[in-house]
């Protein structure tokens, strides 16, 4: 396997305490051994004090290293940690030193692309390594964190295994298609596959809420001018953003921020709001919210005081999911669904409904269940179902076993390709090694 050393700057560039600096690769001992003054890999895993120096001798720093020898590495392959001050000249010099030294700069993704090669972490943790980078909010990083910890792999580990099992029963069949009483009947091998169809459709049915939970959920202001929409997505950012006047009219265009509501992600869009245009201005300030509802979520339509929705709001709430939010509270008076952007009153409700809307029962979990997060997830298991579907006829009393097994075959070839396990030998061990009929 092409292994070749491979160094990259593990911190982000510029002003900081400390830069992290990684090396991996096969050779990635000697090229540090060219750089780390008294380099040493024993003993492995313990951090080390001493001198880095460029090629020609000058030294660049004195900071630590940490030797993580083949196989027990994030890669699998030897690495080497650097840690140095951080700022952008020295980082940038003991990156350089160490390229002189022999290593290539690594392209986005290397590191872990390697751990996937090297079968440290699958597909669906390494994605989940993106994904705890990318969280903004805490609960997409403790969703990524248990994925990356396998939580999602075990789940389909134990579908791929029934599936497996679906095989081999149906090798089962295949090989012996006289004996009347095979061990199992065609019949039950059929319910079997139904059941895990069933399975696969309950994963599936994770995706809108993870998707939602990785992407995070669009959550749209709308209203009438003046509403207090603006103030609304102030209070919820807890940072001035938007531009608040008296005068009807002043957001134009959307603003977007991510925030979070109860640890949950939601990207927040303040707009114009809906109503007659006046001018050419306010024209596209409307068409611009439109689309933005029309993408939306969930839309918080913001009413000042508590009269019954008019007709253009009632409009907005139709065929979607919405709440309504009664603004100025401090003006008003309170009510469940009031909140005063004014005096912070019910923000807190309001995030906490924002959260169960979008997130519904999960939001008040603890811990999150196991689900799939992308559109690669998603069409990989409905791949895996369709297949199962395929197979059922064959599976009716009378059914061709071949034909079934073919459509079994497919739906763990679909996990498989989910999970990055693409090893078909392994299937096959499996099957032999729990049927062995004595062939
Ligand atoms: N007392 C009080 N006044 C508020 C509150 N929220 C908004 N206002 C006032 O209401 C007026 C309009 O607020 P905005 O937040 O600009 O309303 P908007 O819906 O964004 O208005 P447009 O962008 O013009 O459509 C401003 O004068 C705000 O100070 C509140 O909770 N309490
Ligand atoms: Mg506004």
């Amino acid at each position: 396997m092409l292994a070749d050393p491979i160094v990259a700057l593990a911190t982000p560039p510029g002003r900081s305490a400390l830069a992290v600096v990684r090396v991996s690769g096969e050779g990635a001992f000697a090229v540090a051994r060219r750089v780390v003054a008294g380099f040493r890999t024993d003993p492995p895993r313990t951090v080390t004090l001493a001198t880095f120096h460029a090629a020609d001798g000058t030294p660049i720093d004195r900071g630590l290293y940490t030797v993580f020898p083949a196989p027990a590495s994030y890669t699998g392959d030897d690495v080497v940690e650097l840690s140095c001050h951080g700022g952008l000249a020295v980082p940038a010099r003991l990156v350089a030193a160490l390229e002189a030294a022999g290593a290539r700069a690594a392209a986005p993704g290397e590191f872990t692309r390697r751990a996937v090669l090297n079968r440290k972490l699958d597909l669906l943790q390494a994605e989940a390594v993106g994904d705890l980078i990318d969280a903004t909010a805490p609960a997409q990083a403790r969703a990524a964190l248990s994925q990356l910890e396998g939580s999602l792999s075990r789940r389909l580990e134990a579908l791929r295994a029934a599936l497996v099992e679906l095989q081999a029963l149906l090798g089962y069949e295949i090989d012996f298609p006289d004996e009347d009483d095979g061990p199992v009947p065609l019949g039950r091998i059929g319910a079997e596959a139904v059941a895990v169809r069933g399975r696969i459709e309950q994963l599936l049915a994770t995706a809108p809420a993870g998707e939602r939970l990785r992407e995070g959920a669009l959550v749209v202001l709308a209203g009438r001018p003046n509403a207090g929409k603006s103030s609304l997505f102030n209070a919820l950012l807890g940072s001035e953003r938007a531009l608040v006047t008296e005068v009807a009219g002043t957001t134009r265009d959307a603003i977007e921020a991510p925030t979070d509501a109860m640890g949950w992600p939601i990207r927040l869009v303040d707009t114009a709001g809906l109503w007659e245009p006046a001018d050419a201005i306010d024209r596209l300030g409307v068409g611009v919210s439109r689309r933005w509802l029309a993408a939306a979520d969930l839309v918080l339509l913001c009413i000042d005081g508590h009269r019954a929705p008019g007709d253009d709001e009632a409009e907005v709430l139709r065929g979607r999911s919405a709440v309504v939010v009664r603004t100025k509270s401090d003006l008003h008076g309170a009510g469940s669904d009031a909140v005063s952007a004014e005096t912070g009153e019910g923000l807190d409700r309001l995030r906490t409904r924002i959260a169960e809307e979008l997130f519904g029962a999960r939001a008040a979990l603890a811990d999150l269940e196991p689900g799939i997060s992308r559109e690669r997830h998603r069409t990989a298991l409905a791949r895996a179902r369709d297949a199962l579907t395929a197979a059922l006829p064959h599976l009716a009393p009378g059914g061709e076993a071949v034909l079934a097994a073919h459509h079994v075959r497919e739906a763990a070839s679909a996990l498989d390709v989910l999970v990055g396990a693409i090893d078909v030998d392994e299937v096959l061990g499996r099957v032999f090694a729990s049927f062995c009929v004595g062939k």
